[in-house]
Order: structure tokens, then sequence, then C-alpha cells
């Protein structure tokens, strides 16, 4: 537990501490620290995994972690980083959301299962938000604070600050919620850490002033640091939206290829955010990068690391052989969807499955018609050259004559021309 917070300073993890003496104590004691999700959506992203990772680091250090969905809160909806009112979520979207975020929660952690004093625990706001009495939240809660410190918070001053929004009284209200939380968690499991990005200071500190003022407790908060892109803006998004840890909307190859491909800039970065690996490891790495950046053995590290955490081993093998599919390997093994992944940004054509029957589509004719050679006789002289592939084989036949039995998933024909220029060819 020794060196947990120089750990967490090497791998730039430290955005804001509530007071020095957290260190020490985070090197000495056993203690129990929360972090909270509200289920605005059915899936964390990309976006929230550093949080879940410290979450991780924190138990792996011997700390209590608590993961808390947000039942309640998610029921009002945090004012910060948002510029406008948010909608109103109903209580069937709640419902399904919180389902998916719970279940992708319990994986990142370790639950109970015998993981003595650091076992997870999982919580729910909804089940002491909801039923809390209103003058209970105004006397107990609502009386410590004053309007005019919470005017000042960021959440709430961004958005005074435009006559045209406003903020809900609402919405107003949600960093209360938060501070009881706090004290709820310090009362029940003696929680008196909470962890949170940068954006989530002002809540946070709520929070620890209620537990000093009603309990004369002490509790302590730590924010780690937005995850950026090199030029500075958000990261995690890409042409087609959020990258997500659900594997039905964000597949797991899409995932491994979301990190194989991010910057040489960050690479270093990401690792030391979203891996486990130990400094030494990151040190051989970035001088990896440095080096040898054409190698992009740090990419693949990273690629590997996180999808191995989010979908496991053999998802994350999955991925590493599709991702191979691009450099020539086999395509015989990948399902319809990993198919469509890898090729996604490839040039495609749509023929009829007709076409196949009884020896009429010529190889010449199909790689002339799908653009990849300019005229059949350069097909032929393709060909000849050993530059041309079906399905990433070699294909040395000028006469070649298209089957079903080429077909992958029954229904497609990957078609290569040289090193790279790929054309996928679907029947139907
Ligand atoms: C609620 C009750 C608490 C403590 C915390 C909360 C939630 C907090 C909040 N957090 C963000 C969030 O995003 C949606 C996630 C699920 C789709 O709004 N008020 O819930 C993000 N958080 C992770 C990081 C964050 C934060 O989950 O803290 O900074 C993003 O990096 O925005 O008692």
């Amino acid at each position: 537990m020794a060196d947990f917070v120089e750990d967490l300073r090497f791998r730039g993890l430290i955005h804001q501490m509530t007071d020095p003496e957290l260190g020490a104590r985070l090197n000495r004691d056993r203690l129990t620290g929360y972090s909270g999700f509200d289920p605005t959506a059915d899936s964390l992203h990309v976006g929230h995994l550093l949080q879940v990772c410290t979450l991780r680091r924190l138990q792996e250090a011997g700390h209590r972690p608590i993961a808390l969905a947000g039942g309640g809160t998610g029921f009002v909806g945090d004012p910060g980083g948002k510029s406008e009112e948010r909608s109103l979520l109903t209580e069937e979207q709640l419902e399904a959301n919180l389902a998916g975020i719970h279940g992708q929660l319990s994986r990142f952690v370790e639950f109970g299962r015998g993981g003595g004093d650091s076992g997870a625990v999982l919580v729910n706001n909804a089940d002491w938000l909801k039923p809390m009495p209103l003058f209970s939240f105004l006397r107990d809660v609502g009386k410590h604070f004053t309007v005019n410190q919470m005017v000042a918070k960021d959440s709430v001053k961004s958005r005074l600050a435009r006559a045209d929004q406003g903020i809900s009284y609402t919405e107003f209200s949600y960093m209360l919620l938060q501070a009881y939380d706090f004290q709820r968690l310090f009362d029940d499991f003696g929680c008196t850490l909470q962890i949170g990005g940068s954006d989530q200071w002002g809540n946070i500190t709520m929070g620890i002033e209620l537990i000093r003022k009603v309990r004369q407790g002490e509790a302590f908060g730590l924010t780690t640091p937005l995850v950026l892109k090199a030029d500075g803006t958000k990261f995690g998004k890409t042409e087609s939206g959020a990258v997500w840890l659900d594997a039905r909307r964000t597949s797991p190859y899409q995932l491994y290829q979301f990190f194989l491909r991010c910057e040489d800039a960050m690479v270093g970065t990401y690792l030391r955010y979203f891996t486990f690996l130990p400094h030494d490891a990151l040190l051989t790495l970035d001088q990896a990068t440095a080096e040898h950046p054409e190698r992009r053995e740090a990419h693949r590290v990273l690629a590997r690391e996180v999808c191995t955490l989010v979908h496991g081993e053999d998802e994350t093998t999955r991925a590493e052989q599709a991702a191979a599919a691009l450099f020539g390997g086999a395509l015989s093994g990948l399902d319809e969807a990993t198919l469509l992944d890898v090729f996604a940004e490839a040039p495609s054509t749509d023929r009829t499955r007709s076409e196949l029957a009884g020896g009429g589509l010529l190889l010449v004719d199909l790689l002339a018609e799908t653009g990849l050679v300019g005229s059949k006789s350069q097909a032929r002289t393709a060909i000849d050259q050993g530059g041309a592939y079906i399905n990433n084989g070699r294909e040395s036949e000028v006469t070649r004559v298209l089957s079903v039995d080429d077909l992958i998933a029954e229904r497609y024909l990957v078609l290569r021309r040289g090193k790279k220029d790929h054309h996928l060819v679907r029947f139907t």
C-alpha cells in the first residue's frame, strides 16, 4: 500500500486533492472510497473508464471501493458540464439504464467473494433518496448550506451567466443530493473518500462539508483529470459517436481499434490511465514509441490491455485476429459482424447471388468492375504478378471463376489488390 499515492502521481491521475493529508492516509490506512455514475445512458463509455480504473486501483491497494449507481440522482440530473437544462428521463428509461450500468460496474471491481475488507460494494442512491421526506431534506441537508455558496459553484454559475438558459430549482438541488449520498456512505460504510472527474469537485466538497457539519467527521476528495486528446479536445468520440463499453454498441473489435489508432503523443498517457502495467513496463513502452513509432508496440499493448479489461481475453484475441485480417491474416474464421467491422472503411459492392451459379463470374471481371484495377487486362497482369487476392489468399489463375464456395459467412467476398487495397463484395 505504501507507494499507492506515488503510483497515482506517476500515472498523472491526481488533478486535485481536498487535503494534502489524504496522500499519507491513502498510504497508511485502509480507506473506503466511492465514485458515482448516473444512469444517463444504458452503458458507460470510455470517458468513464478512468474512474472505474481508479476504483480498481484503490481496491488493488487494499482500500474498499464503493461503486454508486445514481438511480436517485439520475432522476434529477447533474447540471455540471451541461450548458442547458437536461430533459428528465422517464422511470422506464432509468430502470433500463440502471440495469446496464449496474452490470458493467460489477465487472471492474471484485465484489464481496471473501474479498475481505477490500471487497467492493455496489449501491444505488435511489434506495435512500427516493424515500427521503421533503422535510428531512430541507432541515437535515439544505439547512447546512447557503444559497450564496451554491450559486458560486461552477455548475450553477455558468448557467446563471446565461439568461436564456438559467437552471431549474431541480437541477440546482443536485449538489445537495450528492452531498447527502456521501454522508450516507460515511454513516453506513465508514466511507471517507470520494473520487470523480475534475467536473465533480464542487459536488464532492459539498459532501465533505456536510460530513464535517453533521457528524464532525473528516472526509476527503480526490479528482482525476479530464481525459483529453493531444489537441485538448474531448477524448472518446469518433465520427460515429461515443466509444461505449457495451459490446452491443461498440464491438470489441471497434474498441480495440480505437485504442490501436490513438495518437502517438497520447499513447503513454492512456497506458498510464487505463492499464495496470508496472512503471518499468510503461517506461519501456514510452521508449519504444520514441524510437520506433512505426512498430506501434505501445498501441498494441494498450489496445490489448483495455480490450481485455472491458471484454475479456477471448474477445481480445478475436479482435487481434480481426485486426490482422487487414494485413493479410486469415478471414475464414471471422463472423459476419466482425467481417463488416473490419472492412467498414473499405469500398464495397452489392451483387446478386445468382451470378455465382454456373461458372458465370470471372475474377478478372469482378476485379475490374469493383474498380480495384482499371481494366480486365490490368486484372490479368495483377493476377500474373501475384498481386490479386481472394479472401486474403493469393490467386494465380487468370481464368479463375468465383463460386459460392468462396463466400465467407455465406455472403461475402473480400478482394484485394496489392498490399492493402480491399474491396468487399456482398452477394444478396
Ligand atoms: C451521483 C451521486 C453521487 C456521486 C456521483 C454521482 C454522479 C456524478 C456525475 N458523474 C458523471 C456521470 O456520468 C454518467 C455516467 C454513466 C453513463 O454526474 N454527479 O455520472 C461522471 N462520472 C465519472 C467521472 C466524471 C463524471 O460517472 O466522475 O467526471 C466523468 O469523467 O462526469 O453520490
